[in-house]
């Protein structure tokens, strides 16, 4: 596996190149095109500035989070041909420019949904936290003046303004898109970009829906494994493949992670590895890394994930507000670091373990 950060590029992210390439053990980020919108054609040359710019800091751009699919796209309008289009000449540059792995979600109007952005833990961290009587009790059309005065100034992705400006037009153009019909256009759309995957070794690797269940009516299909193995199956390439996000399907406490890892084998091609506190089944908080400040057993992850030969990038995912960062809620230096220093421990010592014979594959 290859250790990386995510990266939000310079001008938007608070934490810098160098800051991240001090880290021990982190060989490359994770990033985007900041500022292209969702069904825009990526220019050559901004993916190549982006390329050096990192690469220039002693890092690799070890792949894309996310190239955005176009609500065309996922609702199945007539115009998502052309939407559909521009994604593989997105795709073809990102293959021309040595990119091998995109991460994307397919999850109608919102992406992520949290209740809170900084929920005050016992030791003074502040974490990102759901509990469902809350969002019960949002409005979703209000749901991005609810979060965003907890953005530290920053713009969260998934939460852009000019997206949420248009968050009522959605639901409403959603409004008969169920599951299976969300299942049949990402079957569509996989079927059109998997020749262009293959040509340039393209991983596409999907993100859960995040929490693992439908929030505000709308269908959610990225949610357990019945559910991405159909995925997989329905477009049986290895190119079609997950983004394991632990913090995602772990929302859904029925989800066995350990499970789902070692069903998906050879289709994990990123790996967002985190660990979630539920104080009951309603509510959870995003706890540090370590087994003992959550719910998940973290060795038991990483076990799955070296027991299915995952060679990858991972990355440690949202962090905890600490030391008095001011920072993008989850997306700090501190905790971070922290979170990708306790995987390659563990890597480490599973690695020796299974060397000595101590651990079976
Ligand atoms: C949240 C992220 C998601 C993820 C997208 C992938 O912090 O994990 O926003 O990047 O769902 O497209």
């Amino acid at each position: 596996m290859q250790m990386t950060l995510r990266w939000y590029g310079t001008g938007y992210d608070t934490v810098t190149l160098r800051q991240i390439r001090q880290i021990p053990g982190v060989t490359g980020v994770i990033s985007t095109l900041y500022g292209t919108q969702p069904g825009e054609v990526w220019k050559s040359e901004d993916i190549l500035a982006l390329k050096k710019e990192i690469e220039d800091a002693g890092l690799q751009l070890a792949g894309i989070e996310s190239v955005n699919i176009h609500d065309a796209i996922k609702i199945g309008t007539p115009d998502r041909e052309q939407y559909i289009d521009n994604y593989i000449t997105t795709l073809e540059r990102l293959g021309q420019a040595d990119v091998h792995m995109v991460c994307y979600n397919f999850m109608p109007v919102f992406d992520w949904t949290r209740s809170e952005l900084a929920r005050k833990r016992p030791d003074g961290s502040t974490v990102l936290a759901y509990n469902q009587a809350a969002i019960d009790a949002i409005v979703p059309e209000k749901m991005f003046e609810t979060i965003s005065g907890e953005m530290n100034g920053t713009v969260m992705p998934g939460w852009e303004p000019e997206r949420m400006a248009h968050v009522k037009e959605l639901f409403e153009a959603y409004k008969d898109v169920d599951d299976e019909k969300l299942f049949a256009n990402l079957k569509y759309f996989l079927e059109r970009i998997m020749p262009v995957c293959d040509k340039y070794d393209i991983n596409m690797a999907i993100h859960p829906d995040d929490p693992a269940w439908s929030v505000f009516g709308l269908p959610r299909i990225i949610i357990n494994k019945k559910n991405i193995l159909r995925m997989m199956q329905m477009v049986d390439n290895p190119h079609n493949g997950v983004t394991f996000c632990s913090g995602s399907y772990g929302t859904n406490l029925e989800n066995d992670l350990p499970d789902m890892i070692r069903s998906l084998k050879g289709r994990i091609h990123f790996a967002h590895v985190r660990n979630l506190k539920f104080n009951s089944q309603e509510d959870f908080e995003e706890a540090a890394h370590l087994s003992s400040d959550g719910s998940f057993d973290m060795y038991e992850l990483m076990l799955a994930l070296y027991d299915i030969g995952f060679d990858g990038p991972i990355r440690p995912d949202h962090g905890r507000m600490i030391w008095d960062e001011v920072a993008m809620p989850g997306y700090g230096l501190y905790d971070r670091a922290l979170g990708a220093t306790y995987l390659n421990g563990l890597w480490e010592a599973i690695e020796k373990s299974h060397e000595r014979g101590i651990t079976k594959r």
